[in-house]
């Protein structure tokens, strides 16, 4: 991968982002994948947590939701103070979080690009948000997306679709479009007969496609977290939602060729592969 975002001047105030996420005490995902993705970005990660979990690389103990004060109290510090270029929201837990966040993104007014990343469960299958917050996610969240980012199991619970080939990707496409976001990628990384990582982004009118390899690793934690951040940094550098996509897909692609073994489960994708000798 050559190309990059532009990096700031040496002690010029970068772009910001912020993430509203939960904190995952192994590091491989959520805000601390986010950040690592925003750190070798060049951009400056601005962090709301939602819930801090108990999880290793064998899956997820459990879950502490933040207060809802404490949520909403994060994004607007920052908003008001440090400003940002573009959001991205990952594992919310609650549909009392969903709404608190979605009152406080509708209050703020920052006309910003703000991605969804709709996280349902971790890769172990370990629940990261309450079913009862499905609905929430739909009719709160989605209207005020830039971009929605589901996988396929969160495409078969928001939409009840299931995505084994390219017209049901089609299909389910318009059915999340229907709920409201401005965009939607439903990513093709766990259609498990195909050899490539077929991606479908719609607008309501026009699909396009982006094809990469499927990158065979048993340590993919965090991939599409990381995905989204890189997504939104792009988006928050002006590029275009395609452009954006585009160039997530190529970050965490790289990502998931540089993944390591960690702990005895599953390890994480790797944001600091341009470090690697
Ligand atoms: O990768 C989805 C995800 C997001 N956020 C947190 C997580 C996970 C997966 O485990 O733990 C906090």
């Amino acid at each position: 991968m050559t190309e990059f975002l532009p990096l700031p001047a040496f002690g010029q105030t970068p772009t910001r982002v912020m993430t509203i996420a939960g904190s995952d005490s192994g590091g491989g995902a959520g805000i601390q994948a986010d950040m690592r993705t925003f750190a070798m970005l060049g951009v400056h990660g601005c962090v709301a947590v939602t819930a801090v979990t108990v999880q290793n690389s064998v899956g997820v103990k459990g879950f502490h939701e933040i207060p809802l004060d404490v949520v909403a109290g994060q994004i607007t510090a920052v908003v008001d103070d440090i400003g940002i270029q573009a959001a991205k929201t990952g594992m919310l837990a609650s549909s009392e979080i969903i709404a608190t966040i979605a009152e406080t993104w509708r209050g703020l007014d920052t006309g910003v690009p703000l991605v969804v990343d709709p996280v349902c469960a971790s890769m172990h299958g370990d629940p990261l948000l309450h079913p009862s917050a499905l609905n929430s996610i739909r009719t709160e969240l989605f209207p005020l997306a830039t971009l929605v980012t589901p996988n396929l199991d969160e495409v078969r619970l928001l939409v009840d679709v299931e995505v084994v080939d390219a017209a049901s990707q089609r299909e389910a496409a318009r059915a999340l479009h229907a709920l409201g976001p401005q965009w939607v990628l439903v990513k093709g990384g766990h259609l498990r007969s195909s050899g490539a990582s077929p991606d479908l982004l719609f607008d309501g009118t026009e699909f396009h496609e982006f094809d990469g390899p499927r990158i065979d690793t048993g340590h993919d934690h965090g991939a599409g977290d990381t995905l989204a951040a890189a997504t939104a940094a792009a988006l928050a550098h002006g590029h275009t939602v395609p452009e954006a996509v585009a160039f997530g897909k190529r970050w965490v692609t790289e990502c998931l060729r540089a993944a390591y073994p960690l702990g005895h489960g599953h390890g994480p994708v790797n944001a600091l592969f341009r470090l690697l000798q």
